[in-house]
C-alpha cells in the first residue's frame, strides 16, 4: 500500500479543491449554479481555464434540480461521479430533489456548496453582503443528510487529500450514492502555496458484497426443486454485464422474468419476459427469485402468495434499510451485488444441472414463450388499436419513439402513466432509463443533458409527461443544452393532466363524485402551453403534432436535426386526454 503525495502548488482554498477533485480522475463535468460563496472558485477557474484538458469543466445550470439531474445521467451511462456545485443554503434546498433521486437510485455524486461565511468583518472573505446573515444556516447539512451517505465542511488544507478521496470511496463503495460537502468562503479565500494530492491507489472504494456461498447454495436448491419458480427484476440493468447473467440463468432453468422496468434488466423480446405484471404472476410462483427490487408486488399485506413458496431476495441491503416501512417478506434475504453474485449462483446450479429432468425445464419453457408471444400479440393490437385515434394515443406515440430507435438510442423515460417502456422493444442493455425510483419529478431533461455528454456519439430522447416536463426546469435545461451545445429530443406526452394523480383519485373512490362528474379538480394541466416557443427561445427546432399519421414523419425530421443539425429539438406530441 503506498500513500505517497504529490504537492501541487496553489494559491487559494479554492484551488486546492480544484486540484484534489481533479486528482480523483473521475471528475470531468462540475455542474454549477454558483452564488455570493463562490467567488474564489471562479477566480480559480478563470485562472486554469483552459490550460489543461482534463481540468474539470464548469456547466452553467440555472436550475440546482437539473444540475444534480445531469450528473445522475451522466453516471448512469459512464458510472463515474461528477460534481454539482450550488449557492449555500438556496442551493443545496432546490438540489435537495435530485439528491433524493440520485439516493433511491444508488448514484453517487459530489454535491458541493459554499458555506455562507462566518467572521464579520475579520477576514476578507468573511461576511459582507447583506445575505450573507440570512443565509446561514446551523446545520446546512441537515438540509440534505437524509438523503447523503456522507456530508462534512471542510476545515483546513492539511487534511484535504483525505477528505475528498473519502468523499469518493463513500460514494463509490455499494450501495453506492451521494455525498455533499460545504466549503466556508473564508477558508476558499485563504493563501496558500501547495497542496498534497494522495496517490490513486489511495482512491480504492470498499469491495463490491458478494453473496455468501451457503445462501447461494440453499438458493440453487430452491430453484431448481421449483415446478413454477419466477424471477422479479427492477433495477438489476443498472450493471449492464448483469443483464448477461440474467439471461444465462434464466435460461439455464428456463425461469420467467417479470421486471419492472426501470432500467432495462432483461431483453423484453425473450421468450422468457413476461411482462411487467409482478402481481399476477407472482402469485402462481412455488419459488420467487426477488434481484435488485424494492417493490416485488404491490402491496405485501395482500395474501397473494402461493403456499409454501420459498422467497430469495436478492439486494446489497435486502433488508431495505434507508426506506422505514418495508414488510415484504424472504425466507433467504441474501447481501450481494447482482452483477458479481449471479455468475456464482449460475455456477452452483450449472453443477447440478445433470439432476434435472430436461424434459421439465423443455416443457416449462415450451410454456413461458406461448405465454410471452401472446403478451407480444396483445400489445401489438393494442398498438394497432391506438394508431389511428385522434388526439393521438400514448400508446401510438411510444411505438413510433420504438421504431425511430437505433442501436444509438438512449432513453430518459420520464412519461408516467403512458406505458412507454411496455410498449417498445427494450433489447439493448443501458438503452432506456426510467425516471428515478424515489419518483421526484423534473428529473428527465437534466438527465438526457448528462446522459449526451457522458455518451457523446448516442442519440438521446427524453420523453416526459407534460407535467413532468414542466417539472423538469425546461428553460434551464433547454437554456444549458444550447450554451454548450448539447443535442438532445424532448418529446412531450401532452396529455394536458397530471394522470397519475387522477388515477389515484379514481383508484380510491371509483363512484366518488369526481369520477361520476369527470371533475377531478388540482389535476388539471389546461390551457396547455405552447412547449415548443419554449424551446424555441433556446434555438431548438420545435413542431407541434397533433395527427397520428404524422407522427413518424414528425420524429424523423426532429432528430435529423439532432444528429445531423446538432440542434437540441422539441416535440409537443397533443395526445388524449383521459377526461375529454
Ligand atoms: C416533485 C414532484 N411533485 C409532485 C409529484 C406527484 N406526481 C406524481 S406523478 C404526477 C403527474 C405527472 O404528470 P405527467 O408528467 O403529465 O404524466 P401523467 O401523469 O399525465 O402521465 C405528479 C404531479 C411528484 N412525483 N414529484
Amino acid at each position: 500500500m503506498t500513500t505517497a503525495m504529490q504537492s501541487v502548488s496553489v494559491s487559494s482554498g479554492a484551488e486546492a479543491f480544484l486540484a484534489q477533485m481533479k486528482a480523483l480522475g473521475s471528475v470531468r463535468y462540475m455542474f454549477a449554479n454558483t452564488g455570493t460563496d463562490h467567488g474564489p472558485l471562479i477566480e480559480a477557474l478563470a485562472k486554469t481555464a483552459k490550460e489543461d484538458p482534463r481540468d474539470i469543466q464548469p456547466i452553467v445550470v440555472p436550475h440546482e434540480q437539473a444540475a444534480v439531474s445531469m450528473a445522475h445521467g451522466y453516471y448512469a451511462v459512464t458510472q463515474k461521479p461528477q460534481m454539482v456545485l450550488v449557492h449555500t443554503l438556496p442551493g443545496t434546498a432546490n438540489a435537495l430533489g435530485g439528491v433524493i433521486n440520485a439516493a433511491s437510485c444508488n448514484v453517487p455524486l459530489f454535491l458541493v456548496a459554499g458555506r455562507t461565511p462566518i467572521t464579520e468583518g475579520e477576514l476578507r472573505a468573511g461576511k459582507s453582503q447583506n445575505i450573507h446573515w440570512r443565509q446561514e444556516s446551523r446545520d446546512q447539512g441537515n438540509i440534505v443528510r437524509e438523503f447523503v451517505k456522507w456530508d462534512y465542511e471542510i476545515r483546513t488544507n492539511q487534511n484535504l487529500a483525505a477528505v475528498v478521496s473519502r468523499a469518493y470511496k463513500i460514494a463509490m463503495s455499494e450501495p453506492r450514492g451521494p455525498v455533499y460537502m460545504t466549503l466556508p468562503r473564508e477558508w476558499l479565500f485563504e493563501v496558500m502555496e501547495s497542496t498534497q494530492l494522495l496517490s490513486t491507489d489511495a482512491l480504492a472504494p470498499a469491495s463490491k458484497m458478494q453473496a455468501d456461498a451457503a445462501s447461494l447454495e440453499k438458493a440453487a436448491e430452491w430453484l431448481i426443486a421449483a415446478e413454477n419458480p419466477l424471477i422479479v427484476t427492477k433495477y438489476l440493468g443498472r450493471n449492464l454485464e448483469a443483464v448477461q447473467s440474467l439471461i444465462e440463468l434464466a435460461e439455464l432453468l428456463a425461469i420467467p422474468v417479470v421486471q419492472q422496468l426501470s432500467y432495462v434488466n432483461f431483453p423484453t423480446d425473450h421468450p422468457l419476459n413476461l411482462g411487467i405484471q409482478t402481481t399476477k404472476y407472482v402469485r402462481g410462483a412455488d419459488a420467487l427469485f426477488f434481484i435488485d427490487t424494492d417493490v416485488p408486488w404491490e402491496p405485501p399485506n395482500r395474501n397473494v402468495l402461493r403456499e409454501g413458496v420459498k422467497i430469495v431476495h436478492l439486494e446489497r441491503d435486502p433488508l431495505f434499510t434507508a426506506i422505514p416501512g418495508w414488510g415484504f417478506p424472504a425466507d433467504l434475504p441474501i447481501t450481494g451485488c447482482s452483477e458479481i453474485s449471479l455468475p456464482a449462483l449460475t455456477a452452483i446450479i450449472r453443477s447440478k444441472l445433470a439432476a434435472v429432468a430436461k424434459s421439465k425445464l423443455d416443457e416449462r419453457r415450451r410454456k413461458i414463450e406461448a405465454e410471452h408471444n401472446e403478451m407480444i400479440r396483445e400489445m401489438d393490437a393494442n398498438v394497432a388499436a391506438a394508431k389511428n385515434q385522434k388526439p393521438i394515443h400514448p400508446v401510438w406515440l411510444s411505438h413510433c419513439i420504438g421504431e425511430a430507435m437505433d442501436d444509438k438510442t438512449i432513453i430518459a423515460n420520464e412519461t408516467i402513466t403512458s406505458r412507454l417502456a411496455e410498449v417498445i422493444h427494450l433489447n439493448r442493455p443501458g438503452s432506456m432509463f426510467n425516471t428515478p425510483l424515489a419518483g421526484h419529478l423534473g428529473w428527465g431533461l437534466g438527465a438526457a443533458i448528462g446522459m449526451k455528454l457522458g455518451a457523446p456519439e448516442a442519440t438521446v430522447i427524453a420523453a416526459e409527461g407534460d407535467g413532468s416536463y414542466m417539472f423538469s426546469a425546461p428553460t434551464a435545461c433547454h437554456f444549458t443544452a444550447q450554451k454548450y451545445r448539447i443535442p438532445f429530443l424532448t418529446v412531450v406526452y401532452n396529455n394536458q393532466v397530471w394522470n397519475a394523480s387522477l388515477n389515484a383519485a379514481r383508484g380510491l373512490y371509483p363512484e366518488g363524485v369526481a369520477a361520476r362528474t369527470r371533475n377531478f379538480p388540482g389535476t388539471d394541466l389546461s390551457p396547455s402551453p405552447n412547449f415548443e416557443l419554449t424551446a424555441q427561445a433556446c434555438g431548438a427546432y420545435a413542431a407541434r403534432v397533433e395527427e397520428p399519421s404524422e407522427v413518424p414523419d414528425a420524429l424523423a425530421k426532429a432528430l435529423k436535426a439532432v444528429k445531423e443539425e446538432g440542434r437540441q429539438a422539441l416535440l409537443n406530441v397533443v395526445c388524449k386526454n383521459p377526461l375529454a
